[in-house]
């Protein structure tokens, strides 16, 4: 059954340096006026990555916290916490990323190849992210950066359980060097490769770079649901920067509207991913 369209917003990333991308959104008020923006146009969920006050890349667990509370006290919005983070974090400052009590966390299936690094990601680990999120009711977002993602995660699931609220929800994050390409036909390779997962899977679907547009084009036609912003793309088109999260927000909320599948509230989107109404 087709439904609207879940719209997340992943307005920062760690990759992008401040310097090089000035509207990328690093301090606690950027990250605030941006989700505010942004949940207004037609987002439902924040993928959340923090900077120090060198605007570097941080799981500063003060600051996390800081970040979880103000995003609930000024937005309806799902919170949900990278435990991805840099490829240079070590495996337990991403797993104390949990202790900061988000609404949901990533999950990465398996480890690549990111553009000249490594972005590690060992089964014992996603085995304990997996669990810590059900024993805390923390929604988890499985990152599928290449095919055998997917089959991980099946194997995941099949021997530790659904996740907390019993829905599964993936990304495809398709078009990094080092995994599956941006393109319809990688799309369509990882939607048919859901009939493995169980009855209900849901996807969303974000291609970095220039593939983004295809991405988008390809997942909404396929049922899925989109993720956008200057964490993937911080090019609008050939020649022109990226000038806000919330212009790729409102270009993804016009693609979802001509497809006909406008962005789901975010109190649909929690009916939809299970994940509990936020106590302020
Ligand atoms: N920054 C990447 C190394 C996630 O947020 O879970 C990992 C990433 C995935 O962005
Ligand atoms: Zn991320």
């Amino acid at each position: 059954m087709t439904t609207g369209t879940l719209i997340t917003v992943a307005p920062t990333g760690a990759e992008s340096a401040k310097a090089e991308v000035p509207a990328l959104p690093v301090t606690l008020d950027e990250l605030l006026l941006t989700a505010k923006e942004c949940e207004a146009l037609g987002a439902a969920v924040i993928h959340v990555h923090i900077r120090d006050d060198e605007a570097k890349p941080s799981l500063d667990q003060g600051r996390l916290r800081e970040t979880v509370a103000a995003l609930r006290e000024s937005t309806d919005l799902i919170v949900q916490l990278s435990s991805g983070g840099a490829v240079t974090d070590p495996e337990a400052d991403r797993l104390a990323v949990l202790d900061a009590g988000p609404d949901m966390a990533s999950c990465t299936m398996g480890t690549l190849n990111f553009g000249d690094d490594v972005f590690l990601n060992r089964w014992e680990f996603i085995v304990d992210l997996h669990t810590r999120m059900q024993e805390r009711g923390i929604v988890p977002e499985y990152e599928i950066f290449d095919l055998g993602h997917l089959t991980a995660l099946q194997r995941l699931l099949g021997k530790y359980g659904l996740p907390a609220g019993g829905h599964v929800h993936v990304d495809f994050v398709m078009g990094v060097p080092g995994g599956m390409p941006g393109t319809t036909t990688a799309l369509v390779a990882a939607h048919q490769a859901l009939r493995d997962l169980p009855e209900g899977t849901t996807f969303s679907a974000t291609g970095v770079g220039r593939s983004t547009i295809p991405v988008m084009l390809a997942s909404l036609s396929a049922g899925g649901h989109l993720r956008v912003g200057m964490e993937d793309t911080v090019t609008y088109a050939k020649g022109r920067p990226v000038e806000s999260n919330m212009q790729l927000v409102a270009r993804a909320v016009g693609f979802a509207q001509l497809a006909q599948r406008p962005p789901l509230s975010t109190a649909e989107a929690r009916g939809l991913l299970g994940v509990p109404v936020a106590t302020r």
